[in-house]
C-alpha cells in the first residue's frame, strides 16, 4: 500500500523525470505567448488610438466583471521585468502581438513614432536576453477609425490598409524579427465578432443582443477579407522583404478537436465537417485554393468565391501554421434540426452540434473557462489531422497551449501558486504532441504556453488565470510565479 501511495505521489508532482526539452528534437522552440490587448495596459498613452475592443470593453454589459482593459496587467511599463522572469524560467521565446493602433492611431495615414519606439524597445530586450521575439500583427484590436469608416473587415477596403500596416512592422522590426503571426484565430474572430456576436465588435443576427449584424452573411465576409488580407501581406513580404530579412509568415489558428459522439456514419461526418467548417475554412484556401467543398455545398451563395488571381495569390502563401489548441469536444450530427435552420448563421452551416459532454458525462476534467476540458489526447489527434490533410512539409507551431485556474476569480494567492492540475496538463499535452512527433512523424517546430502571466481574458475580463506567473491585481500587479514556473524551469534546463 505504501508503495502504491508513494507511486501515486510520484506519478503526481515528479513529472519533470519523464519528459523534458531533451526528448525534443534538436532546435524545437519553447516560448510563452500573449496578445497587446489583454496585458499591455496605456491604452491612452504616447499616442495609442482606440481600438474596437476598448469600445467593446467599455459597451456596458459586454464583459461579465464588468471590467476593462485599461491598465490590463501594465506590461507597456513593465516589460523589462517580465523578460527577466522569461529567461529566468529558461524561455526560448516570446510570442506578443503589435497593436496597429499604436503604429497607426487611426489605421491608415501618418506613423506614430512613438509606437514604433516602444515595440524597438521590446524586442531589443528580448533580444538582449537571447529571447526570440514571434510576432502576432493582428491579434483582435481592429482600429475603431477603421470600423467607423468602412465597418472594417466586412469591406474589401480593409485588405490594403491591413498590408500598410503590415508592410510597416516589416520595414521598422524586420530586420530583428523573422516569425511572423500575421493572424490570431480568425476563426475566432469571425465568428465570435460577426456571427455569436459576443466579441468586438459584437455583431450578430439577434437583435436583443446585437443592434446590427447579420449572422448568415457576414462571418463569410469577414473571413473572405482575412483570408485574402493575409495572402496580399505574404505576397508583399516575398517580393520585397523575404531575401532581405529571411523571416517566415503564418497564422494561427483555433482548433478545438471534435471527437465524433458515437460511431455512427453520421457523426463521423458531422465530426468531419464540423472541423472543415473552423480549420478548413481558412486553412483549406491558403493551401488549395479553395473552401472546403463540404462549405461550398452548405453555404451556397453565401460563400463568396475567389478569382482566379485570388486563387493563385492565396494558394501556398503561408510558410507555417500555428495551432492554438486547449480542449476537445464531442460532436453529433444535425442535419436536420429546426432551431439550426431558425438560427441560420456559421453554425447551423454545419448541421453539427459540438459539446464537452455525452449523456450528461463531460469528456474529461474542466479548467475555468466553460469550454476548457482536459483531453491531453486531443493534441496528438489535432497533429496528425494537420499532417494527413495539409501533409508533413508545412511546419507546425503550438502558438498556444495552457489552461486557467478553476475558480479562478475567488482563488486566494496561496492557492493559485499551487497550480498542480497545469504541470499535469502541460505535461500530458506536451507528452501528446511528443508522440505525435516521434511516433507520428509530424512537423511540429515550437511550443507555446498561453500566458506568460495573468491578464484580462477578453469577455471573461478579469475572471480567468491562464497564466505561469500570478498577478496581484490588488497589489500594484506584482508578479508571482505559480508552481508551473518550478516545473517548466526544470523541464527547460535538462
Ligand atoms: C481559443 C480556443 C477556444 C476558445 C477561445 C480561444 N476554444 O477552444 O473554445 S481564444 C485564445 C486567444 C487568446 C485567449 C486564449 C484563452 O488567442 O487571446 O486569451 O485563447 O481563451
Amino acid at each position: 500500500l505504501l508503495t502504491l501511495a508513494l507511486l501515486a505521489f510520484e506519478t503526481k508532482t515528479c513529472f519533470s523525470q519523464v519528459i523534458s526539452r531533451a526528448s525534443f528534437p534538436q532546435g524545437f522552440t519553447f516560448g510563452t505567448a500573449s496578445a497587446a490587448f489583454q496585458v499591455e495596459g496605456a491604452v491612452k498613452e504616447d499616442g495609442r488610438g482606440p481600438s474596437i475592443w476598448d469600445t467593446f470593453s467599455h459597451t456596458f454589459g459586454k464583459i461579465i466583471d464588468f471590467s476593462n482593459a485599461d491598465v490590463a496587467v501594465d506590461q507597456y511599463h513593465r516589460f523589462n521585468e517580465d523578460i527577466d522572469l522569461m529567461k529566468d524560467m529558461g524561455m526560448d521565446a516570446y510570442r506578443f502581438s503589435i497593436s496597429w493602433t499604436r503604429i497607426y492611431p487611426d489605421g491608415t495615414g501618418q506613423i506614430n513614432q512613438a509606437g514604433i519606439d516602444h515595440y524597438n524597445k521590446l524586442i531589443d530586450a528580448l533580444l538582449a536576453k537571447g529571447i526570440t521575439p514571434y510576432v502576432t500583427l493582428y491579434h483582435w484590436d481592429l482600429p475603431q477609425a477603421l470600423a467607423d469608416k468602412y465597418n472594417g473587415w466586412l469591406s474589401p477596403q480593409i485588405v490594403n490598409d491591413f498590408a500598410a500596416y503590415a508592410e510597416t512592422c516589416f520595414q521598422k522590426f524586420g530586420d530583428r524579427v523573422k516569425h511572423w503571426i500575421v493572424f490570431n484565430e480568425p476563426h475566432t474572430f469571425t465568428v465570435q465578432g460577426y456571427d455569436a456576436g459576443l466579441q468586438a465588435p459584437g455583431r450578430c443576427s439577434i437583435r436583443l443582443m446585437c443592434s446590427e449584424g447579420n449572422s448568415a452573411t457576414e462571418p463569410y465576409i469577414v473571413a473572405h477579407h482575412a483570408i485574402l488580407s493575409y495572402a496580399t501581406v505574404s505576397d508583399i513580404y516575398r517580393k520585397k522583404y523575404k531575401a532581405k530579412q529571411g523571416g517566415i509568415l503564418g497564422v494561427s489558428f483555433d482548433v478545438i478537436w471534435y471527437e465524433p459522439a458515437t460511431n455512427s456514419t453520421e457523426d463521423i461526418e458531422a465530426a468531419k465537417r464540423a472541423q472543415e467548417f473552423q480549420l478548413g475554412w481558412f486553412l483549406d484556401p491558403l493551401m488549395f485554393g479553395d473552401y472546403p467543398s463540404s462549405m461550398r455545398t452548405r453555404v451556397r451563395d453565401r460563400l463568396p468565391k475567389f478569382s482566379k488571381s485570388e486563387t493563385s495569390l492565396i494558394k501556398g502563401s503561408l510558410d507555417f501554421v500555428g495551432i492554438n489548441h486547449y480542449t476537445t469536444w464531442y460532436t453529433k450530427d444535425n442535419s436536420t434540426n429546426i432551431i439550426g435552420f431558425l438560427l441560420n448563421d456559421t453554425l447551423a452551416d454545419t448541421g453539427t452540434v459540438s459539446l464537452p459532454f455525452r449523456h450528461g458525462k463531460a469528456i474529461g476534467d474542466r479548467a475555468n473557462s466553460i469550454w476548457l476540458y482536459i483531453v491531453p489526447e486531443g493534441m496528438r489527434s489535432i497533429m496528425k489531422y494537420v499532417k494527413d490533410r495539409y501533409g508533413s512539409s508545412l511546419p507546425v507551431y503550438v502558438t498556444e497551449n495552457g489552461m486557467d485556474d478553476p475558480n479562478s476569480i475567488f482563488i486566494s494567492l496561496k492557492d493559485a501558486l499551487k497550480d498542480e492540475k497545469r504541470i499535469k496538463y502541460h505535461h500530458d499535452y506536451l507528452s501528446n504532441l511528443l508522440a505525435s512527433i516521434k511516433e507520428d512523424g509530424c512537423n511540429v517546430k515550437g511550443y507555446f504556453v498561453w500566458s506568460f502571466s495573468d491578464n484580462w481574458e477578453w469577455s471573461a475580463g478579469y475572471t480567468s488565470r491562464f497564466g505561469l506567473y500570478f498577478v496581484d491585481y490588488r497589489n500594484n500587479f506584482k508578479r508571482y510565479p505559480k508552481a508551473s514556473v518550478e516545473w517548466f524551469k526544470k523541464f527547460l534546463s535538462s
